[in-house]
């Protein structure tokens, strides 16, 4: 009999950092040679609303890192084809994998095997037999750590927005993919209209309010797999897979005319923003560069033909 444990204290902690997305359950990799054991520990871990895969051979973990994209590791020591311990070696010599926790689950109770274990770059060393608690809360506190660091990593902190490196990663991945299957994709550079000036009226913090406001806009009113990213102080990229131009400009008109009616208020004013597009698409453009350019010049023709418009 497994006692669940509630993980939703957690969970609600990084949901509080990710605005949008769901809280999805953390996934764990367990890999040990024994069934029995491998098992136990993947029930007491589902039992606490964590996703977990089970293998018994560890020359399969390539093939799962790339798969099942776990955030956590939980390895056994002693396995017939390769110890845990050279699986930690080889996994921390990946640069995706660096920041993966890893935690060994092993009946070695000698602290100086241990410490060997840990020296591999593991976080933690559980002794079998498993103790649900235990291994439970040392799960989830590194899973959560990661994940919460990762997320740091890509957003931007302001608005919570992919940050500028990786909404440019985002979009050469995502070219890769259209040239590849031969799909539309759409780019929009968005930027507000003189923003200088609501920083001047009322405030940098009434003009940070403002971005925050327009990221929560653009989150709201974009597809899930759209990608939105800050591209630079009050300048946005959005990245539409699977989106002629012809749409793309409906989508951003739709964004942009929504932002207009919306109102902020500051020291009893009410004022709004108004923001210009430039909208570029593949196949038109033939390249992840060509397309910022033409995204880029079609922007500061909407700048010039007078702002609050959307130029493709
Ligand atoms: P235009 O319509 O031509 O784009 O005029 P603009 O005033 O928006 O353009 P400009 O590039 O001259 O000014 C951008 C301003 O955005 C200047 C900068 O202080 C402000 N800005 C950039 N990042 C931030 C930020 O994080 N917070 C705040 N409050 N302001 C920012
Ligand atoms: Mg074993
Ligand atoms: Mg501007
Ligand atoms: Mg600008």
């Amino acid at each position: 009999f497994v006692k669940p444990i509630d993980a939703s204290a957690v969970l609600n902690l990084v949901d509080s950092l990710r605005p949008r997305e769901e809280a999805s359950p953390f996934r764990v990799l367990i890999v040990d040679d024994d069934q029995s054991q491998a098992e136990y520990a993947s029930i007491v871990l589902e039992q606490a609303g964590i996703t977990t895969r089970v293998i018994h051979d560890p020359t399969e973990v390539l093939e799962q890192l790339a798969e099942f994209n776990p955030e956590l590791l939980l390895f056994d020591v002693y396995m017939p084809q390769c110890s845990g311990i050279e699986l930690a070696k080889i996994v921390r010599q990946m640069d995706n994998y660096v920041g993966v926790p890893i935690i060994f689950l092993s009946v070695e109770r000698e602290r100086i095997r241990q410490l060997e274990a840990l020296q591999t770059g593991a976080d933690d060393f559980l002794t079998k037999p498993i103790r649900p608690k235990e291994l439970v809360s040392s799960v989830m506190i590194r899973a959560w750590r990661a994940r919460t660091l990762r997320w740091l990593m890509v957003r931007d902190s302001l608005t919570g927005l992919f940050n500028h490196a990786v909404i440019m990663e985002r979009l050469n991945n995502s070219f890769a993919l259209a040239q590849r299957q031969n799909s539309h994709l759409s780019v929009a550079m968005i930027d507000l209209d003189h923003f200088k000036r609501i920083n001047d009226n009322y405030g940098h913090s009434t003009g940070d309010r403002v971005l925050i406001g327009f990221s929560r806009l653009l989150r709201e009113r974009l597809r899930e797999s759209d990608v939105v990213g800050r591209y630079g102080g009050e300048e946005f990229l959005v990245v539409l897979p699977d989106t002629t131009l012809e749409h793309a400009e409906l989508v951003i008109e739709a964004v942009r005319t929504a932002f207009a009616k919306t109102s902020f208020t500051a020291n009893g004013a009410l004022f709004s923003v108004t923001l210009s597009a430039g909208i570029a698409g593949f196949p038109r453009s033939g390249s992840a560069s060509g397309l910022l350019d033409a995204a880029d010049i079609a922007l500061y023709k909407a700048k010039e033909q007078g702002r609050n418009r959307t130029i493709t």
